[in-house]
């Protein structure tokens, strides 16, 4: 079972991310053959700062080995050292109906934010992370809620492809946790927490002081009442339970239980100390592997070598199935 995954190098890395995508990525380094890419393609689709760029890039690898990849159980490349991505993008558009594109709500919503310019990469965004997954066959795709919809538009993209050019590509599943795929923003848990709409205070960054981390649960917005429960009209209590659910490994109704006689104050504290012991080790590990740049780069350099190895195979059986190039 081959699983693949992506994630940007766009700014810091927050516990959304962590939660919803990074926990899985480790754990399906025993379910299958992982494979993981730093998506920097994907990040020019928002404003960016090319000297930062490769920063971030190594910034999101040394997190991403500090949670627990092993570059020796998977694959972890940087997306753009592997060309096959963006060539079979452009095969893949031939399938893809520009009206679904119309309807990604990622692309509605940022692209109302991009008003100077509002760019053709965003909007083609869905068909690059689609070239992503099925140039490497993968059955599974890990993801946060937020990214159902571009995985339902590679399942019909590879269906589209399938009957008009005959049996090529692998139709992938999303596996979205059952609990913590949407982690919300601390400051408005009626939003998700992200990355380009980050309220500052909101949003807990993997990378945090502990004083920051408590800080930010001791301020998060909750509603009036009382009763550590979740309920439609207590998002904030909610999304704190399920936080802690997840770094405890606990279902999200022990923690309700454990915490029925708290006040709102008592339980924040707890969730900031569970959230705080949780990236601590990630924290300390990731100073260590940040430093070395020159180790990251020949991580990079070994798995693109890997990638493209799956990848390049996919691309001459989706050449000749569509006709073009020189016959084989
Ligand atoms: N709030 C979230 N809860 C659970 N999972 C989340 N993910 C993102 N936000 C949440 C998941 O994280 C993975 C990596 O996302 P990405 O590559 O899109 O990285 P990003 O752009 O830094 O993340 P954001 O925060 O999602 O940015 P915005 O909102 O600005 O686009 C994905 O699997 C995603 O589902």
């Amino acid at each position: 079972m081959r699983i693949f995954s992506g994630i940007q190098p766009t700014g810091r890395k927050h516990l959304g991310n962590y939660i919803g995508a990074i926990v899985q990525y480790v754990a399906g380094q025993d379910r299958g053959e992982a494979i993981y890419s730093i998506v920097d393609l994907h990040s020019l689709t928002v404003p960016f700062d090319p000297r930062e760029l490769p920063q971030l890039v190594y910034d999101t690898a040394a997190i991403l080995l500090a949670a627990g990849l092993d570059p020796e159980r998977c694959i972890l490349f940087r997306q753009s050292d592997v060309h096959e991505h963006t060539e079979l993008t452009w095969l893949l558009t031939s399938v893809t109906a520009k009206g679904e594109l119309e309807r990604m709500t990622q692309y509605k919503d940022k692209s109302a934010k991009q008003r100077e310019l509002s760019t053709a990469g965003l909007f083609l965004y869905p068909v690059l992370m689609a070239a992503d997954v099925l140039a490497y066959r993968a059955h599974e795709v890990p993801v946060g809620e937020d990214q159902r919809q571009h995985v339902e538009l590679m399942r019909d993209v590879a269906g589209r492809f399938n009957a008009r050019f005959g049996e090529t590509l692998v139709v992938p599943e999303a596996v979205i946790p059952q609990v913590g795929a949407r982690i919300m923003d601390l400051q408005d848990p009626t939003s998700k927490m992200s990355t380009t709409s980050a309220s500052a205070e909101g949003t807990v960054y993997v990378l945090d002081e502990p004083a920051q981390i408590e800080r930010k649960f001791k301020r998060a917005v909750t509603d009036s009442g009382k009763g550590v429960h979740r309920a439609p009209d207590k998002p904030g209590i909610a999304n704190l339970i399920e936080i802690l659910a997840v770094v405890r490994g606990v279902d999200p109704a022990v923690v309700e239980h454990e915490h029925r006689e708290a006040g709102y104050g008592d339980f924040k504290v707890a969730v900031a100390a569970a959230v705080v012991d949780y990236l601590a080790p990630v924290r300390e590990r990731y100073n260590e592997l940040r430093a070395d740049e020159a180790r990251l780069e020949s991580i990079f350099a070994a798995g693109a070598e890997r990638a493209r190895a799956l990848a390049s195979v996919t691309l001459a059986d989706v050449r000749a199935a569509m006709g073009v190039g020189s016959p084989r």
